[in-house]
């Protein structure tokens, strides 16, 4: 009699649990907003050229045998931390700050700055691009650059050439150059095999995750943008008739939108009003622009503008880092 009670109270307690599990399940389904923006973001920083980041993933794009001096910035500890480098040499070490050249050949490399202690660390993908002038004529390995606008003599300051491209294979385009970007996001529109190139300034990378986790703080959830246009050879740039002087040349802009639900390819719904239209393009364009003014923000200022839908594309918001204000509207 006993062993038949027990054994019931047990099936009872598998019944609850089975039912607790079920509702549980049935509620996340529902109800479930779980969802938390994870920014990506170490408890230390890094210092490069004349970047600071510190998120867990970043990119860095050089030259072959370039030198870039790594410096730790860690308000907590100034002590413990090590470089993992997959290739190049370290040329000279004090705590915290390291001296690296950059391999010879082109390709993705890796350094790694960990913290000993608690192995919190900050991962850079150091692409060692192609030289600019390995250019021939308006191709570079068979991909069609095109030609670089000459520049007026009082702009040179604003437009210089890239000092070089980076290559993007198959192998490498999936490559995170930052927590929700990935290397293959910036190609270039135009068809056409691999090896393709392009210019990507670490700045407008840094300045979509900053803007992207500032979006995500006023309630619109996205794990990325969707970039519709980020670098444009000057090639590519001509056939579409854009202005001579494209940000998007340089791989200093972007033209984004969010497109999360559904994710088609299309801006969303984002002030639910039941339309894809400008409003939406401009609710993200307030939302950074909010961002104007904060001292912190002074290294990203640049060009705001957002678009309207046409019969070849939705609406969207272009974003660069030309280093100034700059603002328009359709
Ligand atoms: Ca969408
Ligand atoms: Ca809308």
């Amino acid at each position: 009699m006993e062993e038949f009670a027990r054994k019931k109270s047990s099936m009872t307690v598998k019944k609850i649990c089975i039912i607790a599990g079920l509702f549980f399940i049935w509620y996340s389904f529902v109800f479930g907003d779980d969802y938390e923006y994870n920014t990506g973001k170490a408890d230390f920083s890094i210092k490069f050229k004349d970047e600071l980041s510190s998120y867990r993933k970043m990119s860095v794009f050089v030259l072959p045998g370039e030198v870039l001096t790594f410096e730790i910035l860690d308000t907590k500890q100034r002590i413990h931390y090590v470089l993992d480098s997959s290739a190049g040499s370290i040329k000279d070490f004090t705590p915290n700050k390291w001296r690296w050249i950059s391999p010879l050949e082109k390709g993705l490399y890796i350094l790694q700055f960990t913290h000993q202690e608690s192995q919190d660390s900050i991962t850079i993908h150091v692409f060692v691009m192609v030289p600019y002038d390995q250019l021939n004529g308006e191709y570079l390995n068979g991909y069609r650059i095109g030609n670089y606008p000459a520049f007026p003599s009082k702009q040179k300051s604003l437009y210089k050439f890239p000092k070089g491209f980076i290559e993007v294979t198959r192998k490498n385009e999936e490559t995170y150059v930052s927590p929700h970007f990935k290397l293959k996001q910036f190609l270039c529109k135009q068809s056409s095999n691999y090896p393709k190139y392009i210019v990507l300034r670490e700045r407008l990378i840094l300045k979509l995750e900053l803007i992207l986790e500032h979006i995500n703080k006023k309630g619109y959830k996205a794990d990325t943008f969707h970039v519709m246009s980020g670098y444009r050879t000057p090639y590519y740039n001509q056939l579409i008739g854009n202005v001579k002087y494209s940000r998007h040349l340089f791989g200093g802009a972007a033209d984004v939108f969010i497109d999360e639900n559904p994710r088609d390819g299309a801006m969303d719904d984002l002030n639910k009003d039941g339309r894809i239209n400008y409003l939406d393009a401009a609710l993200v364009y307030n939302v950074i622009d909010e961002l104007y003014g904060r001292p912190w923000y002074m290294m990203f200022v640049g060009g705001l503008g957002w678009y309207r839908k046409t019969a070849s594309h939705g609406p969207f918001v272009h974003v660069d880092v030309r280093g100034f204000r700059a603002r328009w509207g359709d």
